[in-house]
């Protein structure tokens, strides 16, 4: 029994391989030893640093004092399992399916602070439904920098999509006008429209991707059909900051978490989900255009509660 449940918290070959929780192996640690109150704070400690945030936290270590209370000599597997069953209820709450347009194409504007990741999840989920069959076209509408759209001409070259581009510092919504009206010519399933990246606190660009949205949605009804905010996995508490300030201006679908290989991090999924009700759609896991992977809540937390990591 105890090598077998053991087992189930030991790295499994899933598609977070490289995703290097701490958390799992750390509560292990905690509870081989002797339990007494001050276990507890320490546990608190270890949620806090995962990035699940203050309140969960809290919520989280209170259900294990009682639960350690009525089983006092409940093994750490007794406790991990517990846990993974309270974080996947907190996962799958609410899930809201991916949504879909009733005619193509089916448009996703991708915003998200400086960094976070942008770009490169164009360029992957160019790969991913190019590979599912559909056509591709991507809106190069991060106009602030011209390397921006050198990067993302590369990708769509490399990776044999569509693109339209304009002269750096042009209007982004023109862009995107653009590129929505070549997709509708082309009889395009998919657009992607790449934004720049922008400070939250900065409202002035925040407006930039309100004008985005209503050109999108007076070109094509509904449009943008998805908004996928991308963010960093080591972002911590302040990527609840970046979510809740985008959704003010863009209607966030969902999420992209990046950069999570190799990565400590990533309880703030957890945080997102619990605070503010978003869904992690796709995680990135590296800089190529396959290191994308869906977003499976109980592969998820399997990866954050291993042991062995
Ligand atoms: N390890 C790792 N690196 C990533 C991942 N996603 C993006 N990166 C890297 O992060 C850096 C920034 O990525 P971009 O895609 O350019 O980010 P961006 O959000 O478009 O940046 P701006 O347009 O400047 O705001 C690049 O070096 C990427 O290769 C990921 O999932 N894992
Ligand atoms: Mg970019």
């Amino acid at each position: 029994m105890f090598r077998s449940l053991k087992k189930v918290f030991q790295k499994a070959r899933s598609s977070f391989a490289s995703f290097r929780s701490q958390l799992g192996k750390k509560i292990y640690q905690l509870f081989t030893k002797n339990v007494e109150e001050a276990s507890f704070d320490e546990l608190e400690k270890l949620f806090f640093e995962a990035d699940l945030g203050g309140e969960l936290s809290m919520k989280l270590v209170d259900k294990l004092r009682i639960l350690h209370k009525k089983n006092p000599t409940i093994s750490p597997e007794d406790i991990l399992l517990f846990l993974e069953e309270e974080i996947l209820a907190i996962l799958e709450k609410e899930k809201k399916e991916p949504m879909t347009s009733a005619s193509a194409p089916h448009v996703i504007l991708v915003v998200g602070v400086n960094g976070s990741g942008k770009t490169t999840s164009i360029a992957k989920l160019a790969k991913y439904y190019k590979d599912r069959g559909k056509s591709v076209l991507i809106s190069a509408s991060d106009t602030f920098r011209a390397a921006a759209v050198e990067q993302v001409d590369h990708w769509a070259k490399t990776l044999g999509v569509s693109i339209v581009k304009s002269s750096p510092k042009a209007d982004p919504s023109s862009v995107v006008f653009d590129a929505l009206s070549s997709a509708q010519a082309k009889g395009i399933d998919i657009v992607l429209i790449d934004t720049a990246g922008r400070l939250h606190t900065k409202t002035d660009l925040m407006q930039e991707l309100e004008k985005i949205q209503k050109t999108a949605g007076k070109k094509i009804d509904g449009a943008p059909h998805e908004t996928l905010l991308v963010v960093d996995a080591s972002s911590g508490q302040n990527a609840l900051d970046q979510a809740e300030i985008f959704h003010k201006y863009t209607n966030i679908s969902s999420l992209i978490l990046t950069k999570l290989d190799g990565s400590a991090k990533g309880g703030v999924v957890v945080a997102l989900k619990h605070q503010k009700n978003l869904d992690v759609r796709f995680v990135g896991l590296g800089e190529s255009a396959e290191d994308l992977t869906l977003f499976d809540p109980r592969s998820f937390v399997k990866a954050l509660l291993e042991i062995d990591a």
